[in-house]
């Protein structure tokens, strides 16, 4: 009898143990970029943070150089809970979120400072809410820069420069569109196949923000960058909305906070970043093309919107509060 009771109180025991072990999250986590890349670095920041801040109850695995699948496939993926975190654009999120699309619209931001201020105010909330609805909830915004067009044949300085081009594109409806309202042919694909494609020429050009032209090695490949500013487009740092509020609320606000404080760092290295990838794609030979007038550009791109608010009408107010956010 004496020893079932004793039995019973080591079992007790085992089972609390066991119970504080299951309420630990460990986490893994997507990003597509490499060594040394901001997001790189600020992700396994949020994870040291992470740890730091949960006592050790919530940790991150991260697994970066696209090495758990391409981009889209890994927003299903944290959606599913298969795994919890990803460094996400928010382009491959616009077919999901219908919200998150307004960000994926060409010239929909002045600037970057244009879209930090949407994000933290109302429009940024809505944003935010799609998203978690959809299972991916954002605890951050990282900065992605502008992203612009290149190619290996001539400078672009007005639409009927990118007429007949073969271009690659995110996976985004929004994308194609603006490329064919160019005149030219949109080629979705994986990041991680861009430099193959334009080294064969299955497409001619690109567009992606100063790092990423740098660090894939697509301007070894592509060497005239015009500066169209057209997308600009906040990532995120997303966790899967389950995973997230299955935590406690002390517990949730310390992730929350890491995220944060990752963010931080992610726009200071971004901002050194972008100029030093300038620098060594320009020191590398790559003409840099300032485009005058992007105006054409932006009149081209009417029907774009006027796609979007026809499968979105109820968006069009979020679009209206963005563009009349000073
Ligand atoms: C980069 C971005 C990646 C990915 C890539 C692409 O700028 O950081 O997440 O979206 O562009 O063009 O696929």
């Amino acid at each position: 009898m004496f020893q079932n009771i004793t039995k019973s109180l080591v079992g007790a025991a085992a089972v609390a143990v066991m119970a504080v072990t299951a309420n630990a999250a460990d986490w893994r986590g997507w990003n597509i970029h490499t060594d040394g890349y901001p997001n790189t670095i600020a992700m396994d920041k949020f994870a040291e943070l992470l740890a730091e801040k949960t006592g050790g109850e919530v940790t991150l695995q991260m697994f970066h150089g696209g090495t758990l699948g391409s981009q889209p496939d890994a927003v299903e993926q944290v959606r599913a809970g298969a795994l919890e975190v990803g460094n996400f654009n928010l382009g491959p999120i616009g077919p999901i979120v219908a919200e998150a699309n307004v960000v994926s619209l060409p010239f929909i931001f002045k600037d970057v400072p244009h879209m930090f201020r949407v994000l933290e105010s109302e429009g940024g909330a809505a944003i935010a809410e799609g998203m978690a609805a959809k299972g991916l909830k954002p605890l951050a915004w990282y900065d992605a820069g502008a992203r612009s067009f290149y190619n290996g044949e001539k400078p672009i300085n007005t639409p009927a420069d990118v007429e007949g081009m073969k271009v690659r594109v995110m996976n985004n409806d929004l994308f194609t569109g603006m490329i064919a309202e160019l005149g030219g042919n949109p080629s979705p694909m994986a990041f991680a196949e861009v430099y193959q494609a334009l080294k064969t020429g299955v497409v001619d050009g690109a567009e992606n923000n100063w790092p990423s032209y740098e660090s894939t090695g697509h301007f070894e490949v592509a060497g005239y960058y015009s500066l169209s500013q057209h997308l600009i487009i906040p990532e995120c740092i997303c966790v899967n909305t389950a995973a997230f509020d299955a935590l406690s609320a002390d517990m949730q606000a310390a992730v929350t906070e890491a995220a944060q404080e990752s963010a931080i760092l992610q726009r200071e290295l971004w901002a050194a970043r972008e100029a030093a990838s300038r620098e060594a794609v320009e020191a590398g030979g790559v003409v840099v093309n300032e485009v005058a007038d992007k105006g054409p550009f932006q009149d081209a791109m009417a029907p774009v919107y006027e796609a979007y608010f026809e499968t979105n009408p109820s968006l069009r107010s979020l679009v209206e509060l963005i563009q009349a956010t000073e």
